[in-house]
């Protein structure tokens, strides 16, 4: 499990359950043997056409725009112990990623008109956009594995909070507390933060890959155990196709893996070709456009694009100091925090050390050092970046 031997096969090598290893065989494999539980694993890169920043891209601003809040550490806006003391850098986070501003994608839309078509066992996404639901796919058909903005509850007595409250609050960059008077803790999405547990649906669900006829990888590093591990769990004779810019976790390795190593979207568009569904997608997805302003997907750095950046940081930055009303006595006890370093101690440390597939989320950082700490377990791209240093 996790394990699987990384070279690819020799092309010639034949495929035991395809007639071929190409997507057209894929499509045809589909039809005779009316498959009905196909299971689609996605990450990240199925939402990058919405326009959803990465954060590490320059063009996107996002890391500068962590940079400039001051973090102790960059992956702090994810670790629960900091969010206590300080839930203002997430909740600048949420304000620019809350459900309702994006549009989804024709991959979100792709795996919708396979549950339409009869053909969806299962979705699992690694993302916490919530598109795949305002794509259509119903909330049933979907794991979050990593948690999602769809549900939100307090810290410290989980008492849920309202989902209309929830969107107002964060519309107005303000922190919310607990609905309970007697209680007022922080209030959380239920996004799932460092070393903190995976869901239960995920682990009542991590056998269904075993059972499925077939396997569609899309958008993902395949780097966030036990996430990872989803893909070998299909059987050796199953077909797995991987929709991705790069080959990962070691697919195309198996006689019945098809690699379309493309942008998503170019993928999901070839493959509803080969399937004669092209022009119901394209319908699945206009329906997604009532009311969206679609995002244009982030280009090359230019030094105009640089100098709107740095106008947006400015902003975002400004907007953290006016519009979040941090009080007196928690902005003191930040910055003293600050000041006082990044002490490996102020760090968190459960996040187990393996990156063998656990029960809570882990990266592929095996030390707790303050260089190897990144965000990465939410947003990959920020890898291998140093924290910078606090400045007040
Ligand atoms: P990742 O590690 O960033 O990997 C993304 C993969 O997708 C990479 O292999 C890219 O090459 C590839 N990719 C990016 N864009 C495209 C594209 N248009 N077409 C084809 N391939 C593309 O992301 P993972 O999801 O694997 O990492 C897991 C993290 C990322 C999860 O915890 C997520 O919550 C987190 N994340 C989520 C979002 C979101 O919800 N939209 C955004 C950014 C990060």
């Amino acid at each position: 499990m996790g394990n699987e031997n990384s070279t690819p096969v020799d092309e010639a090598t034949p495929p035991t359950t395809l007639y071929g290893r190409n997507i057209e065989a894929v499509a045809q494999y589909i039809k005779e043997k009316d498959v009905k539980k196909i299971v689609v694993m996605t990450g990240a890169g199925i939402s990058t056409s919405a326009g959803i920043p990465d954060f590490r891209s320059p063009d996107t601003g996002l890391y500068a725009n962590l940079a400039r809040l001051n973090l102790p550490y960059a992956e702090a806006v994810f670790d629960i112990s900091y969010f206590r003391k300080n839930p203002l850098p997430f909740y600048t986070l949420a304000h620019e990623l809350y459900p309702g501003k994006y549009r989804p994608t024709v991959s979100h839309s792709f795996i919708s008109l396979l549950n339409k078509k009869g053909r969806l066992l299962k979705l699992f996404t690694q993302n916490i956009d919530c598109l795949e639901q305002e794509a259509g796919v119903p909330g049933d058909k979907i794991v979050y594995a990593h948690g999602s903005f769809a549900t939100q509850r307090c810290i410290d007595c989980q008492t849920e909070y309202p989902d209309d409250r929830m969107k107002d609050t964060v519309q107005k960059m303000e922190v919310p507390r607990c609905i309970r008077k007697t209680c007022n803790g922080l209030v959380k999405p239920d996004i799932v933060f460092f070393g903190e547990a995976l869901p239960e649906a995920f682990h009542r669900n991590r056998s269904l890959p075993a059972k499925a006829d077939l396997a569609i990888i899309m958008g993902t590093s395949l780097t966030v155990q036990p996430f990872a591990s989803l893909p070998s769990f299909v059987r050796e004779e199953t077909p797995r196709v991987l929709i991705n810019f790069e080959r990962v976790g070691g697919l195309g390795s198996r006689p019945d893996d098809v690699l379309l190593l493309q942008d998503c979207d170019e993928g999901v568009r070839k493959f509803a070709d080969a399937l004669g569904w092209r022009e119901e997608l394209e319908q699945e997805w206009a329906r997604t456009n009532a009311g969206k302003v679609e995002k244009k997907r982030p280009e090359a750095p230019t030094n105009s694009r640089q100098e709107e950046l740095d106008q947006e940081v400015e902003k975002l930055t400004k907007d953290i100091d006016t519009s979040l009303k941090l009080s007196g006595e928690t902005s003191d006890r930040i910055r003293a925090e600050i000041e006082k370093g990044t002490s490996p101690s102020s760090r968190p440390t459960s996040i187990p050390s393996s990156t063998e597939p656990s029960d809570v989320l882990t990266t592929p950082q095996t030390t707790t050092s303050a260089s190897s700490f990144t965000l990465n377990h939410v947003y990959p791209h920020l890898k291998e970046d140093k924290p910078e240093k606090p400045s007040l």
